[in-house]
């Protein structure tokens, strides 16, 4: 049975998560586009790519190839939406799993662990991980390394899941490779000077998932969203503007960058399921950074130390990663002012910040794990 025969009506969207996410029988896959393939359908069209914006020589320094190369499509009913199908130069890729895995997780960025563990436990997430993660499995059941318990990372403006906003005392630099690979992304895509100033990374195993929501905490919506999805592939969901609206499903591999911009800005999207990238894909990927290695190319921020590459690559085998890049506001913009909080005593403010990490954690979780309960 096909996504296309499950029911609509108000639970459309709803209806059409649990048929992806579910686990047995498998779903029918075949409604699923895959923009991998190119111009598929009637409803995949060429998406227009500004060519000057951004140099061949610009390009490689973010690990992108030429812009006149990339397979850029929309998809016909969602204004503003752009799928770019892996546009990295071959081996490059590494280098931006390695960042999410290695360097971005660290302080003063925040992460999940940080909500039921002390700073020196999570100080060294990617060194605590490296034994376990590089040594061949023993066979039995081992506890799972930090990096296997990481969901998300939050950078620039940092997201507070509690209350859904972000604010001007909660900030952090933004990672320049980062802020540098968003701002071409969004040049080429028609929106000259994007300013990352807010990152999600989420860490997905191979049954994780994430619910439906729209992302609209931003102050600004007049610059889009950029989505860039590394490792295992998934199932994406985009809907409309209505909860209820009907989504189409598309397959997001390694390497491949959504933009939603305009309309689709706002639009409702999930993530069902992740799906199994195909083994000789992930492997050829990590083995072009070893011949940048030996050909000593200018990937971005050069080659991977063995160590790393071994440790990535084997995350990556059964997991996936996505980063989300937003601006927050627009130049001139500022956050609203917040009325002081009545003032406590110590003993009441420190059970309060206990409470409200322990159930920003409990609900980022939820929004992780499971269909029911994760909505954002
Ligand atoms: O993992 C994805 O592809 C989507 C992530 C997302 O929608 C989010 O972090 O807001
Ligand atoms: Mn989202």
């Amino acid at each position: 049975m096909a996504a296309s025969t499950v029911v609509r009506g108000e639970d459309a969207f709803k209806n059409i998560f649990k048929f992806y996410k579910r686990k047995k029988p498998p779903p029918d896959f075949s409604d699923v586009t895959d923009f991998s393939k190119g111009l598929t359908s009637d409803k995949i069209v060429p998406a227009v790519l500004d060519l000057s914006a951004v140099s061949d020589s610009e390009a490689a320094r973010a690990g992108l190839q030429p812009v006149k190369t990339w397979r850029a499509f929309g998809l016909q009913g969602y204004p503003g939406f752009i799928f770019i199908s892996n546009p990295f130069l071959r081996g490059s890729q590494p280098f931006w799993i390695r960042q999410c895995l290695k360097t971005y997780p660290q302080k003063p960025n925040v992460c999940n662990l940080d909500m039921h563990m002390s700073p020196s436990d999570t100080q060294d997430i990617w060194g605590q991980s490296v034994h376990g993660l590089s040594s061949p499995s023993s066979g039995k059941r081992e506890p799972k390394t930090l990096l296997e318990r990481l969901r998300w990372v939050t950078l620039g403006y940092h997201y507070n899941w509690d209350t859904k906003t972000y604010s001007a005392n909660h900030h952090t630099p933004l990672p320049a490779d980062l802020h540098l690979l968003s701002v071409q992304i969004s040049a080429a895509c028609g929106f000259p000077g994007f300013s990352a100033q807010a990152g999600i990374l989420n860490y997905y195993r191979h049954d994780s998932s994430l619910g439906i929501h729209v992302d609209e905490s931003e102050l600004d919506h007049s610059r889009p969203l950029l989505s860039f999805s590394f490792g295992q592939s998934a199932i994406f969901l985009l809907g409309g503007v209505r909860r209820e609206d009907t989504p189409t499903a598309m397959y997001m591999h390694s390497g491949d960058v959504m933009v939603m911009s305009g309309q689709s800005r706002l639009f409702y999207h999930a993530v069902p399921r992740i799906v199994s990238a195909p083994q000789e894909q992930t492997a050829l990927e990590m083995e072009g950074c070893r011949m940048a290695f030996s050909s000593q190319d200018s990937t971005v921020g050069g080659a991977l130390s063995e160590e790393d590459w071994v440790v990535c690559t084997r995350y990556i085998q059964s997991s996936r990663l996505n980063v989300t890049v937003r601006q927050v506001l627009v130049p001139g913009q500022s956050f609203p002012e917040t009325p002081s909080p009545p003032q406590k005593t110590d003993a009441s403010q420190a059970g309060g910040h206990q409470d409200r990490q322990a159930d920003g954690e409990r609900r980022r979780r939820r929004r992780c794990d499971s269909v029911e309960t994760s909505e954002r």
